[in-house]
């Protein structure tokens, strides 16, 4: 049994990291390591990084003659997943083609009912259910043979079918640890500034799944579930020794949706990293308003120095009846107070254009930001739709999305998005104009943002697709000469 495992070439994200520097996909990794330890062949080929054409990705399959090959995928990158899976089946038809990650895990269907070429898409978490997938293929060659293996969609005398889900993988210290190995680590460039020690080689960690919230627009709660697991800190602790030892990783980069979710756990996290005396400098994602001054300064202590958490919307109503995000303003205010006292770094998340969000309390939001210019690192995006959230239901109900909309399909002129900020994904427009959006998303690039308008243009021009986007640029420069003549002549008078 012989696997390949492909993150695919091109597409927006390998464009916006050209020149920067990104990480290993946990994911694969994960799934590479449970094979391998099973004593299957796999490996694995990050095209993006490797900067293959589609021609090398020909040639690997064509070479590797594996008996399947998988692809992960994102909503943002999917077209790319979707045309590798393709091109594996013309290149070697008896493969056994198999879709996995955040997209085709929530829109396996649709993926499935318009690509031929797919045969399979893994649901969830991938490791038990890649190993019964090459278990099943290597008892029987074909689709009945796989039909028993929960947690995957597929195509069943001519229909698609789905097994029932699997469930979570409840003792996440039993797996192991990703398999950095199958990658060539170095050419990820994946380095982080750590303030006053300069560039610094990183790492990323996974130390929990699941998340017990469900903000409207996210997938976590329906792709990882809503039941949250956890390693244990001594094995956390471990995998950071063994990246400490190989990589020399100077920076430690948890992407935990929530890493505070337990008190408990995290002061014990911090405590062994003291009580080890690890030489890391660490950034997490938190909800704020779990977090007390105590543990944020045992964090500190321990290596924290930025720290990021979404509050999403200036309005009480939009974060709490829209967005289902029960924050207080008093607990994000709170947390910049703490931050700035201990010499962390915060980095909030803002959001623009909720579902009925009115430009009064969309002002809220950018108001917030203004305020605190020069105190965060605030990071702003206008909303987007992604498969199987909430939100995706309330944009079909109110006709942003068609009624045959499919995720397959490309550039629907219905559909709008705005593919230098955030790939082909729709944005969910709802009361705010563009110019308002505009607007906003300028005043946030003049408050300290982290975009440089003029960087933008060759990447706006090149992705100009129909009038509409012209016109929806030709609206942002206006507002942008705007906002540039008020700004000139406030300085002026
Ligand atoms: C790290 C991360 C990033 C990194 C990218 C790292 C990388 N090179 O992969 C950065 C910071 C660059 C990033 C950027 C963005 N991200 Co991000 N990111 C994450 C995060 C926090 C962790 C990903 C991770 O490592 N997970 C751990 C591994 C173990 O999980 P996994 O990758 O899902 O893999 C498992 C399964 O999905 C499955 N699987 C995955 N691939 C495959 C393939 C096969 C063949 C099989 C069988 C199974 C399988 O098995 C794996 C093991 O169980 C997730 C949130 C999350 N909880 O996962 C969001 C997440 C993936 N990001 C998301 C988004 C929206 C974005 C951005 C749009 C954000 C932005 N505003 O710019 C961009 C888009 C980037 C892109 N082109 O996709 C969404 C994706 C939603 C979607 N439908 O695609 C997520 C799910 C967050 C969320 N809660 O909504 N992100
Ligand atoms: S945004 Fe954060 S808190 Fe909300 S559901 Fe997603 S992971 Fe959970």
């Amino acid at each position: 049994m012989k696997i390949q495992l492909f993150v695919p070439p091109g597409g927006y994200f390998a464009e916006r990291w050209s020149k920067g520097s990104t990480m290993p996909p946990l994911g694969l990794l994960y799934i590479g390591a449970v094979l391998e330890k099973e004593g299957i062949e796999v490996e694995i080929v990050p095209a993006d990084v490797l900067k293959m054409s589609w021609k090398d990705v020909a040639r690997k399959i064509e070479d590797g003659r594996p008996d399947i090959v998988g692809v992960t995928s994102t909503t943002e990158n999917r077209f790319q997943s979707f045309q590798l899976v393709r091109q594996a089946k013309k290149i070697f038809p008896p493969v056994l083609t198999v879709m996995g990650g955040p997209h085709a895990s929530m829109a396996a269907e649709d993926a499935l009912s318009h690509t031929p070429e797919l045969d399979v898409v893994v649901r969830g978490e991938g490791e038990e259910t890649t190993l019964d997938l090459c278990r099943a293929l290597e008892r029987e060659k074909d689709a009945n043979g796989i039909s028993h293996v929960a947690g995957i969609s597929h195509r069943l005398e001519g229909r698609v079918a789905s097994t029932p889900p699997r469930s979570p993988i409840f003792n996440l210290d039993a797996l192991p640890f990703p398999a950095f190995h199958l990658v060539p680590f170095e050419k990820y460039n994946f380095k982080i500034d750590v303030p006053g020690k300069g560039l610094l080689p990183a790492v990323n960690i996974m130390t929990s799944r699941g998340c017990p919230f469900n903000c409207n627009f996210c997938a976590t709660p329906v792709n990882w579930g809503r039941a949250v697991r956890t390693r244990s800190p001594l094995n956390v602790i471990r995998e950071i020794e063994a990246h400490l030892e190989k990589y020399g990783a100077g920076v430690i980069h948890f992407y935990d949706d929530t890493f505070n979710l337990s008190v408990k756990r995290m002061e014990d996290i911090s405590n062994l990293i003291l009580e080890r005396r690890l030489p890391i400098n660490w950034l997490c994602e938190i909800r704020v308003d779990l977090m007390t001054k105590p543990l944020l300064a045992k964090m500190r202590e321990a290596g924290l120095f930025y720290v990021s958490f979404g509050i999403e919307a200036g309005s009480e109503r939009v974060r709490s009846t829209v967005i289902n995000k029960q924050v207080k303003l008093k607990d994000f205010q709170n947390v910049i107070a703490w931050c700035r006292e201990l010499g962390v770094v915060p980095n909030p998340f803002f959001i623009f254009s909720h579902p009925t969000e009115t430009w009064e309390e969309a002002q809220e939001t950018i108001r917030l930001i203004e305020r605190y210019q020069g105190e965060v690192e605030a990071s702003v995006a206008i909303l987007h739709v992604y498969p199987g959230t909430p939100l995706e239901k309330t944009a079909k109900e109110i006709g942003l999305l068609p009624s045959d909309f499919s995720w397959t399909k490309k550039h629907s002129s219905k559909i709008i998005t705005l593919p230098t900020a955030q790939g082909d994904v729709p944005l969910f427009l709802d009361k705010l104009t563009w110019a308002q959006i505009s607007e906003l998303l300028f005043r946030w690039s003049f408050s300290g943002g982290n975009v440089s308008v003029a960087r933008k243009i060759p990447r706006v021009i090149r992705n100009i697709r129909s009038w509409g986007d012209l016109k929806r640029y030709a609206v942002m420069a206006w507002v942008f000469m705007k906002l540039k003549l008020r700004k000139l002549k406030r300085k002026g008078g």
